[in-house]
Protein backbone atom coordinates (compact mmCIF):
# COMPACT_ATOMS: atom_id res chain seq x y z
CA UNK A 1 0.00 0.00 0.00
CA UNK A 2 1.61 3.48 -0.79
CA UNK A 3 1.01 6.27 1.39
CA UNK A 4 1.03 10.37 0.58
CA UNK A 5 3.13 12.30 2.66
CA UNK A 6 3.59 16.04 1.85
CA UNK A 7 6.91 17.36 1.75
CA UNK A 8 6.90 21.07 3.77
CA UNK A 9 9.39 23.65 3.77
CA UNK A 10 11.79 23.59 6.18
CA UNK A 11 13.33 26.06 8.72
CA UNK A 12 15.95 27.51 6.19
CA UNK A 13 17.17 30.47 8.72
CA UNK A 14 16.55 33.96 9.03
CA UNK A 15 14.26 34.01 5.91
CA UNK A 16 10.40 34.34 5.63
CA UNK A 17 8.61 34.57 2.25
CA UNK A 18 11.22 33.79 0.11
CA UNK A 19 10.77 33.69 -3.52
CA UNK A 20 10.87 30.21 -5.38
CA UNK A 21 12.82 30.61 -8.70
CA UNK A 22 13.03 26.78 -9.96
CA UNK A 23 10.60 24.13 -9.87
CA UNK A 24 13.21 21.32 -10.30
CA UNK A 25 10.50 18.49 -10.21
CA UNK A 26 7.40 17.14 -12.23
CA UNK A 27 4.42 15.88 -11.17
CA UNK A 28 5.51 11.43 -11.87
CA UNK A 29 8.84 12.08 -11.10
CA UNK A 30 10.68 9.43 -8.91
CA UNK A 31 12.59 10.79 -6.35
CA UNK A 32 15.11 10.19 -3.80
CA UNK A 33 15.33 11.23 -0.51
CA UNK A 34 18.08 14.49 -0.88
CA UNK A 35 17.10 15.35 -4.29
CA UNK A 36 16.63 18.17 -4.78
CA UNK A 37 13.34 19.47 -5.69
CA UNK A 38 13.08 23.21 -5.64
CA UNK A 39 15.67 26.49 -5.62
CA UNK A 40 14.66 29.42 -3.95
CA UNK A 41 16.27 33.14 -3.76
CA UNK A 42 16.96 35.49 -1.02
CA UNK A 43 18.29 38.80 -1.67
CA UNK A 44 21.56 37.15 0.17
CA UNK A 45 21.57 33.11 -1.06
CA UNK A 46 20.46 31.01 -3.48
CA UNK A 47 19.59 27.71 -1.77
CA UNK A 48 17.98 24.49 -2.97
CA UNK A 49 15.75 22.32 -0.63
CA UNK A 50 16.43 18.54 -0.99
CA UNK A 51 13.25 16.66 -0.51
CA UNK A 52 12.61 14.92 3.13
CA UNK A 53 11.42 11.42 1.80
CA UNK A 54 11.34 9.25 -1.36
CA UNK A 55 8.72 8.48 -4.08
CA UNK A 56 6.58 9.55 -6.48
CA UNK A 57 5.75 13.25 -7.08
CA UNK A 58 1.99 12.62 -7.11
CA UNK A 59 1.31 16.87 -7.11
CA UNK A 60 3.08 20.26 -6.49
CA UNK A 61 2.19 23.30 -4.72
CA UNK A 62 4.42 25.82 -5.61
CA UNK A 63 5.01 27.72 -8.43
CA UNK A 64 7.92 29.82 -9.59
CA UNK A 65 7.64 33.80 -8.55
CA UNK A 66 5.61 32.31 -5.33
CA UNK A 67 6.84 33.34 -1.83
CA UNK A 68 6.91 30.60 0.79
CA UNK A 69 7.95 30.17 4.33
CA UNK A 70 8.65 27.34 6.81
CA UNK A 71 6.02 24.67 6.79
CA UNK A 72 4.57 25.71 3.06
CA UNK A 73 3.43 22.46 1.54
CA UNK A 74 5.90 22.13 -1.40
CA UNK A 75 4.52 18.61 -2.96
CA UNK A 76 2.90 15.46 -1.94
CA UNK A 77 4.68 12.35 -2.68
CA UNK A 78 3.15 8.97 -2.98
CA UNK A 79 5.44 6.90 -0.79
CA UNK A 80 6.32 2.92 -0.62
CA UNK A 81 4.72 1.39 2.83
CA UNK A 82 8.64 0.70 4.00
CA UNK A 83 9.32 4.40 3.17
CA UNK A 84 6.51 5.47 4.68
CA UNK A 85 7.20 3.67 8.05
CA UNK A 86 11.18 4.40 7.86
CA UNK A 87 9.74 8.47 7.95
CA UNK A 88 6.90 7.74 10.22
CA UNK A 89 9.44 6.97 13.36
CA UNK A 90 9.37 9.38 15.85
CA UNK A 91 12.31 11.14 15.54
CA UNK A 92 12.29 11.75 12.06
CA UNK A 93 8.35 13.02 10.86
CA UNK A 94 8.59 13.48 7.82
CA UNK A 95 6.21 16.51 7.82
CA UNK A 96 8.19 18.11 10.73
CA UNK A 97 11.82 16.81 9.51
CA UNK A 98 14.10 19.78 9.11
CA UNK A 99 17.04 20.07 6.29
CA UNK A 100 18.78 22.44 5.68
CA UNK A 101 19.56 24.14 2.02
CA UNK A 102 21.68 22.07 0.07
CA UNK A 103 23.98 25.38 -0.01
CA UNK A 104 25.27 23.89 3.44
CA UNK A 105 25.59 20.26 3.07
CA UNK A 106 26.86 17.90 -0.11
CA UNK A 107 24.52 18.32 -2.99
CA UNK A 108 22.72 15.88 -4.62
CA UNK A 109 24.28 13.15 -7.20
CA UNK A 110 21.41 11.82 -9.49
CA UNK A 111 20.46 13.13 -12.65
CA UNK A 112 16.67 12.89 -13.09
CA UNK A 113 16.44 12.99 -17.03
CA UNK A 114 14.38 11.16 -19.78
CA UNK A 115 17.08 12.15 -22.55
CA UNK A 116 19.84 9.99 -23.62
CA UNK A 117 22.73 11.18 -21.60
CA UNK A 118 25.26 13.05 -23.70
CA UNK A 119 28.95 11.75 -23.57
CA UNK A 120 30.41 13.56 -20.75
CA UNK A 121 33.41 15.00 -23.00
CA UNK A 122 31.11 16.06 -25.67
CA UNK A 123 31.39 20.17 -26.47
CA UNK A 124 28.14 21.45 -25.03
CA UNK A 125 25.32 21.57 -27.62
CA UNK A 126 24.26 24.54 -29.66
CA UNK A 127 21.79 26.41 -27.52
CA UNK A 128 18.06 25.23 -28.54
CA UNK A 129 14.33 26.94 -27.40
CA UNK A 130 13.42 25.60 -24.28
CA UNK A 131 9.66 24.79 -23.54
CA UNK A 132 7.97 23.78 -20.83
CA UNK A 133 6.63 20.53 -22.41
CA UNK A 134 10.03 19.76 -23.89
CA UNK A 135 10.20 16.03 -22.85
CA UNK A 136 14.71 16.83 -23.43
CA UNK A 137 14.44 18.57 -20.39
CA UNK A 138 17.39 17.67 -18.12
CA UNK A 139 17.44 18.30 -14.17
CA UNK A 140 20.63 19.96 -13.96
CA UNK A 141 22.64 19.13 -10.81
CA UNK A 142 24.73 22.51 -10.00
CA UNK A 143 25.31 23.77 -6.27
CA UNK A 144 23.36 27.27 -5.97
CA UNK A 145 26.70 29.29 -6.76
CA UNK A 146 27.02 27.74 -9.98
CA UNK A 147 23.06 27.96 -10.53
CA UNK A 148 23.74 32.15 -9.68
CA UNK A 149 26.84 31.85 -11.94
CA UNK A 150 24.66 30.51 -15.11
CA UNK A 151 21.90 33.17 -13.98
CA UNK A 152 23.58 36.52 -13.70
CA UNK A 153 25.19 34.90 -17.43
CA UNK A 154 21.46 34.49 -18.49
CA UNK A 155 22.35 30.72 -18.96
CA UNK A 156 19.64 28.34 -19.12
CA UNK A 157 21.61 26.06 -16.91
CA UNK A 158 19.64 22.40 -17.98
CA UNK A 159 20.87 23.65 -21.41
CA UNK A 160 24.83 22.90 -19.79
CA UNK A 161 26.53 19.58 -19.48
CA UNK A 162 28.26 18.57 -16.26
CA UNK A 163 31.78 17.48 -16.47
CA UNK A 164 32.26 16.58 -12.81
CA UNK A 165 30.85 13.25 -11.23
CA UNK A 166 27.52 12.14 -12.18
CA UNK A 167 26.72 14.96 -14.56
CA UNK A 168 26.89 18.03 -11.76
CA UNK A 169 27.52 21.28 -13.37
CA UNK A 170 31.15 23.25 -12.42
CA UNK A 171 30.99 26.92 -13.03
CA UNK A 172 34.12 25.44 -15.60
CA UNK A 173 31.03 24.00 -17.43
CA UNK A 174 28.83 27.15 -17.59
CA UNK A 175 31.46 29.09 -18.75
CA UNK A 176 32.72 26.56 -22.30
CA UNK A 177 29.07 26.91 -22.58
CA UNK A 178 29.11 30.50 -22.94
CA UNK A 179 32.05 30.40 -25.27
CA UNK A 180 31.02 27.67 -27.02
CA UNK A 181 27.61 29.70 -27.76
CA UNK A 182 29.13 32.49 -28.35
CA UNK A 183 31.59 30.99 -30.91
CA UNK A 184 28.72 29.35 -33.32
CA UNK A 185 25.78 31.84 -33.23
CA UNK A 186 25.37 31.06 -36.73
CA UNK A 187 24.72 27.85 -35.81
CA UNK A 188 22.42 28.21 -32.79
CA UNK A 189 19.61 29.74 -34.76
CA UNK A 190 17.22 29.35 -31.76
CA UNK A 191 19.81 31.46 -29.37
CA UNK A 192 19.46 35.10 -28.73
CA UNK A 193 20.80 37.64 -30.49
CA UNK A 194 23.61 37.69 -28.45
CA UNK A 195 24.62 34.27 -28.75
CA UNK A 196 23.57 33.60 -25.57
CA UNK A 197 21.01 30.91 -24.57
CA UNK A 198 17.55 32.98 -22.25
CA UNK A 199 14.93 30.88 -21.39
CA UNK A 200 11.89 31.86 -24.17
CA UNK A 201 10.19 35.06 -23.89
CA UNK A 202 5.93 34.37 -24.37
CA UNK A 203 5.01 35.03 -28.16
CA UNK A 204 2.25 37.23 -28.03
CA UNK A 205 -0.01 38.00 -31.41
CA UNK A 206 -0.29 41.66 -31.08
CA UNK A 207 -2.96 42.07 -33.99
CA UNK A 208 -5.14 40.51 -31.02
CA UNK A 209 -5.07 44.27 -29.73
CA UNK A 210 -5.59 46.68 -32.46
CA UNK A 211 -3.57 46.98 -36.14
CA UNK A 212 0.08 46.47 -36.00
CA UNK A 213 3.14 46.70 -38.66
CA UNK A 214 6.03 44.29 -38.60
CA UNK A 215 9.44 46.31 -39.71
CA UNK A 216 12.33 44.54 -39.73
CA UNK A 217 15.65 45.80 -37.86
CA UNK A 218 18.36 47.10 -39.72
CA UNK A 219 21.71 45.41 -40.25
CA UNK A 220 23.16 48.27 -38.05
CA UNK A 221 20.68 47.30 -35.35
CA UNK A 222 20.53 43.76 -35.00
CA UNK A 223 24.91 43.54 -34.64
CA UNK A 224 25.09 46.69 -32.17
CA UNK A 225 21.99 44.64 -30.48
CA UNK A 226 23.61 41.61 -30.11
CA UNK A 227 26.85 43.25 -28.75
CA UNK A 228 24.85 45.13 -26.72
CA UNK A 229 22.98 42.25 -25.25
CA UNK A 230 26.54 40.64 -24.74
CA UNK A 231 27.55 43.63 -23.11
CA UNK A 232 24.63 43.51 -20.73
CA UNK A 233 24.49 40.40 -19.41
CA UNK A 234 27.94 39.55 -19.24
CA UNK A 235 29.34 42.80 -17.20
CA UNK A 236 28.37 43.54 -13.94
CA UNK A 237 27.28 46.91 -14.44
CA UNK A 238 27.19 49.49 -11.83
CA UNK A 239 26.31 52.89 -12.96
CA UNK A 240 27.96 56.37 -10.89
CA UNK A 241 26.17 59.62 -11.07
CA UNK A 242 27.86 63.04 -10.73
CA UNK A 243 27.78 66.24 -12.35
CA UNK A 244 30.63 69.15 -13.12
CA UNK A 245 29.83 73.14 -13.32
CA UNK A 246 30.38 73.76 -16.84
CA UNK A 247 29.98 77.62 -16.53
CA UNK A 248 33.37 78.86 -17.16
CA UNK A 249 34.38 76.04 -20.21
CA UNK A 250 30.88 77.11 -21.85
CA UNK A 251 32.08 80.70 -21.28
CA UNK A 252 35.25 79.56 -22.58
CA UNK A 253 33.70 77.51 -25.96
CA UNK A 254 31.67 80.97 -26.44
CA UNK A 255 34.74 82.77 -26.24
CA UNK A 256 36.43 80.43 -28.92
CA UNK A 257 33.82 80.12 -31.24
CA UNK A 258 34.64 82.61 -33.65
CA UNK A 259 38.08 81.48 -34.29
CA UNK A 260 36.58 77.57 -34.85
CA UNK A 261 34.50 78.93 -37.63
CA UNK A 262 37.37 80.30 -39.05
CA UNK A 263 38.99 77.20 -39.05
CA UNK A 264 35.77 75.54 -39.96
CA UNK A 265 34.65 73.53 -37.24
CA UNK A 266 32.16 73.55 -34.50
CA UNK A 267 33.21 73.35 -31.05
CA UNK A 268 30.98 71.48 -28.79
CA UNK A 269 31.14 70.55 -24.96
CA UNK A 270 32.15 66.87 -26.71
CA UNK A 271 35.35 67.79 -27.34
CA UNK A 272 36.36 69.14 -24.00
CA UNK A 273 35.36 66.07 -22.29
CA UNK A 274 36.76 63.89 -24.51
CA UNK A 275 40.18 65.49 -23.43
CA UNK A 276 39.14 65.84 -19.78
CA UNK A 277 38.59 61.95 -20.14
CA UNK A 278 41.90 61.02 -21.06
CA UNK A 279 43.37 63.21 -17.85
CA UNK A 280 41.13 60.79 -15.66
CA UNK A 281 42.14 57.86 -17.52
CA UNK A 282 45.56 59.25 -17.43
CA UNK A 283 45.37 59.38 -13.59
CA UNK A 284 43.10 56.18 -13.17
CA UNK A 285 44.91 53.82 -16.03
CA UNK A 286 42.39 50.64 -14.54
CA UNK A 287 39.79 52.25 -16.40
CA UNK A 288 41.95 52.29 -19.76
CA UNK A 289 42.35 48.24 -19.82
CA UNK A 290 40.40 45.62 -20.70
CA UNK A 291 40.26 41.95 -19.05
CA UNK A 292 41.94 39.18 -20.50
CA UNK A 293 40.48 36.05 -22.42
CA UNK A 294 41.08 34.17 -19.09
CA UNK A 295 39.41 36.89 -17.47
CA UNK A 296 42.72 36.55 -14.66
CA UNK A 297 44.50 39.88 -15.66
CA UNK A 298 44.23 43.03 -16.57
CA UNK A 299 45.83 44.33 -19.84
CA UNK A 300 46.51 48.20 -19.33
CA UNK A 301 46.41 50.07 -22.93
CA UNK A 302 48.76 52.94 -23.33
CA UNK A 303 47.18 54.51 -26.19
CA UNK A 304 43.92 56.80 -25.42
CA UNK A 305 41.47 55.69 -28.08
CA UNK A 306 38.14 56.88 -27.78
CA UNK A 307 34.76 55.65 -28.87
CA UNK A 308 32.11 57.77 -28.95
CA UNK A 309 28.68 56.87 -29.77
CA UNK A 310 26.90 58.29 -32.94
CA UNK A 311 23.00 57.97 -33.52
CA UNK A 312 22.53 57.35 -37.54
CA UNK A 313 19.33 56.84 -39.61
CA UNK A 314 20.16 53.02 -39.32
CA UNK A 315 21.22 52.89 -35.21
CA UNK A 316 23.56 52.98 -33.23
CA UNK A 317 27.50 53.03 -34.52
CA UNK A 318 30.37 53.54 -31.89
CA UNK A 319 33.25 54.81 -34.42
CA UNK A 320 36.79 55.25 -32.47
CA UNK A 321 38.63 58.67 -32.10
CA UNK A 322 42.21 58.04 -31.85
CA UNK A 323 45.20 59.21 -29.72
CA UNK A 324 43.29 61.98 -28.23
CA UNK A 325 45.76 62.75 -25.89
CA UNK A 326 47.93 63.93 -28.80
CA UNK A 327 45.30 66.14 -29.96
CA UNK A 328 44.02 69.75 -29.93
CA UNK A 329 40.46 70.79 -29.63
CA UNK A 330 40.14 72.29 -33.03
CA UNK A 331 41.46 68.62 -34.83
CA UNK A 332 39.67 66.51 -32.17
CA UNK A 333 36.34 68.82 -33.51
CA UNK A 334 36.97 67.89 -36.83
CA UNK A 335 37.75 64.64 -36.47
CA UNK A 336 34.72 63.86 -35.15
CA UNK A 337 32.70 66.13 -37.05
CA UNK A 338 34.04 63.85 -40.03
CA UNK A 339 33.54 60.83 -38.67
CA UNK A 340 30.15 61.62 -37.57
CA UNK A 341 29.29 62.40 -41.06
CA UNK A 342 30.86 59.01 -42.87
CA UNK A 343 28.88 57.06 -39.51
CA UNK A 344 25.35 58.77 -40.57
CA UNK A 345 26.53 57.99 -44.81
CA UNK A 346 27.16 54.60 -43.86
CA UNK A 347 31.25 55.19 -44.74
CA UNK A 348 32.83 53.69 -41.98
CA UNK A 349 35.94 51.65 -42.72
CA UNK A 350 35.62 48.47 -39.68
CA UNK A 351 39.45 49.62 -38.63
CA UNK A 352 37.05 52.87 -37.78
CA UNK A 353 35.29 50.92 -34.97
CA UNK A 354 38.24 49.10 -33.33
CA UNK A 355 40.74 50.11 -31.13
CA UNK A 356 38.12 51.87 -28.54
CA UNK A 357 39.65 52.35 -24.78
CA UNK A 358 36.72 53.94 -23.29
CA UNK A 359 33.59 54.97 -25.22
CA UNK A 360 31.83 58.47 -24.37
CA UNK A 361 27.48 58.24 -25.24
CA UNK A 362 26.66 61.98 -25.30
CA UNK A 363 23.10 63.07 -25.20
CA UNK A 364 23.17 66.45 -24.41
CA UNK A 365 22.72 67.60 -27.66
CA UNK A 366 19.06 65.99 -27.45
CA UNK A 367 17.95 66.08 -23.77
CA UNK A 368 17.35 64.10 -20.86
CA UNK A 369 18.53 64.61 -17.48
CA UNK A 370 20.43 61.43 -16.75
CA UNK A 371 21.09 57.72 -18.59
CA UNK A 372 22.49 55.12 -17.89
CA UNK A 373 25.00 53.61 -20.91
CA UNK A 374 25.97 49.94 -21.33
CA UNK A 375 29.80 49.38 -20.91
CA UNK A 376 31.00 48.89 -24.65
CA UNK A 377 32.79 45.34 -23.70
CA UNK A 378 35.87 44.26 -23.89
CA UNK A 379 36.21 48.03 -22.61
CA UNK A 380 35.37 48.23 -18.59
CA UNK A 381 33.71 51.88 -18.48
CA UNK A 382 31.69 54.17 -20.29
CA UNK A 383 30.71 57.73 -19.78
CA UNK A 384 27.21 58.91 -20.53
CA UNK A 385 27.00 62.94 -20.32
CA UNK A 386 23.20 64.03 -20.61
CA UNK A 387 22.25 67.96 -21.13
CA UNK A 388 23.82 70.17 -19.43
CA UNK A 389 21.44 72.81 -17.49
CA UNK A 390 21.24 75.88 -15.35
CA UNK A 391 20.75 75.17 -11.67
CA UNK A 392 21.24 77.28 -8.58
CA UNK A 393 24.34 76.52 -6.95
CA UNK A 394 24.17 76.45 -3.18
CA UNK A 395 27.51 78.91 -1.63
CA UNK A 396 28.98 78.62 1.72
CA UNK A 397 28.00 82.26 2.63
CA UNK A 398 24.21 81.05 2.48
CA UNK A 399 23.63 82.44 -1.17
CA UNK A 400 22.56 80.64 -4.26
CA UNK A 401 24.56 81.14 -7.47
CA UNK A 402 23.52 79.94 -10.97
CA UNK A 403 25.74 77.26 -12.79
CA UNK A 404 25.59 75.31 -15.78
CA UNK A 405 25.87 72.50 -14.64
CA UNK A 406 26.67 69.00 -16.97
CA UNK A 407 25.14 65.67 -15.56
CA UNK A 408 27.66 62.69 -15.71
CA UNK A 409 27.19 59.22 -16.05
CA UNK A 410 29.84 56.34 -15.44
CA UNK A 411 29.16 52.58 -16.02
CA UNK A 412 31.17 50.16 -15.05
CA UNK A 413 32.14 46.59 -14.76
CA UNK A 414 32.15 45.86 -11.50
CA UNK A 415 34.45 42.45 -11.91
CA UNK A 416 37.27 45.35 -12.49
CA UNK A 417 36.80 48.69 -10.85
CA UNK A 418 35.40 48.73 -7.44
CA UNK A 419 32.78 51.79 -6.42
CA UNK A 420 35.32 53.85 -4.19
CA UNK A 421 37.60 54.23 -7.74
CA UNK A 422 34.07 54.73 -9.63
CA UNK A 423 33.39 57.65 -7.46
CA UNK A 424 36.78 58.87 -7.28
CA UNK A 425 36.98 58.75 -11.58
CA UNK A 426 33.62 60.97 -11.70
CA UNK A 427 35.24 63.48 -9.19
CA UNK A 428 38.22 63.61 -10.77
CA UNK A 429 36.56 63.95 -14.29
CA UNK A 430 33.92 66.21 -13.01
CA UNK A 431 36.96 68.95 -11.55
CA UNK A 432 38.74 68.20 -14.90
CA UNK A 433 35.62 69.91 -17.11
CA UNK A 434 34.81 72.52 -14.71
CA UNK A 435 38.45 74.06 -15.10
CA UNK A 436 40.18 72.32 -18.06
CA UNK A 437 43.16 74.48 -16.64
CA UNK A 438 43.82 70.59 -14.81
CA UNK A 439 44.09 69.09 -18.31
CA UNK A 440 47.82 70.94 -18.25
CA UNK A 441 48.74 69.86 -14.80
N1 LIG B 1 24.57 70.03 -22.79
C1 LIG B 1 24.03 71.08 -23.43
N2 LIG B 1 24.18 71.29 -24.76
C2 LIG B 1 24.90 70.38 -25.45
C3 LIG B 1 25.49 69.27 -24.84
C4 LIG B 1 25.31 69.11 -23.45
N3 LIG B 1 25.82 68.08 -22.78
N4 LIG B 1 26.14 68.56 -25.78
C5 LIG B 1 25.94 69.20 -26.93
N5 LIG B 1 25.21 70.30 -26.75
C6 LIG B 1 24.79 71.26 -27.74
C7 LIG B 1 25.92 71.58 -28.71
O1 LIG B 1 26.75 72.60 -28.18
C8 LIG B 1 25.16 72.00 -29.92
O2 LIG B 1 24.64 73.29 -29.75
P1 LIG B 1 25.33 74.58 -30.48
O3 LIG B 1 25.43 74.22 -31.92
O4 LIG B 1 24.43 75.67 -30.15
O5 LIG B 1 26.67 74.71 -29.84
C9 LIG B 1 23.94 71.09 -29.90
O6 LIG B 1 23.81 70.63 -28.55
C10 LIG B 1 24.03 69.87 -30.79
O7 LIG B 1 25.25 69.19 -30.57
P2 LIG B 1 25.56 67.86 -31.42
O8 LIG B 1 24.82 66.75 -30.84
O9 LIG B 1 25.32 68.15 -32.85
O10 LIG B 1 27.12 67.71 -31.27
P3 LIG B 1 27.96 66.93 -30.19
O11 LIG B 1 29.38 67.19 -30.50
O12 LIG B 1 27.52 67.21 -28.80
O13 LIG B 1 27.66 65.37 -30.48
C11 LIG B 1 27.51 63.34 -31.68
C12 LIG B 1 28.13 64.74 -31.64
C13 LIG B 1 27.98 62.67 -32.92
C14 LIG B 1 27.94 62.56 -30.48
C15 LIG B 1 25.98 63.51 -31.64
O14 LIG B 1 25.55 64.16 -32.79
C16 LIG B 1 25.23 62.22 -31.49
O15 LIG B 1 25.08 61.42 -32.43
N6 LIG B 1 24.70 61.97 -30.27
C17 LIG B 1 23.91 60.82 -29.98
C18 LIG B 1 24.73 59.75 -29.29
C19 LIG B 1 23.85 58.58 -28.93
O16 LIG B 1 22.97 58.18 -29.67
N7 LIG B 1 24.07 58.04 -27.73
C20 LIG B 1 23.24 57.03 -27.20
C21 LIG B 1 23.91 55.73 -27.33
S1 LIG B 1 23.06 54.50 -26.44
O17 LIG B 1 21.78 54.24 -27.31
Amino acid sequence: MANIEKILLPDVGDFDEIEVIEVIISVGDEIEKDDSIITLESDKATMEIPASISGKIKSISVNVGDRISEGTVIAEVEVSESAAEESAAPEQPVETSVEQPVAEKPAPQTVVASAPESPKSAPNPPPVPASDNDSNKVVAHASPSVRKFARELGVDITRVTGTASKGRILKEDVQNYVKSSLASPVAAPAASASGIQLSDAPVVDFSKFGDIETKALSRIKKISGAHLHRSWVSVPHVTQFDESDITELEAFRKSLAKEAEKKGVRLTPLVFIMKAVVAALQQFPEFNASLDASGDNLILKKYFHIGVAVDTPNGLMVPVIRDVDKKGIYELSAELAETAGKAREGKLMPKDLQGGCFSISSLGGIGGTQFTPIVNAPEVAILGVARARMQPVYQDDGSFKPALMLPLALSYDHRVIDGAQGARFTNYLSQVISDMRRVLL
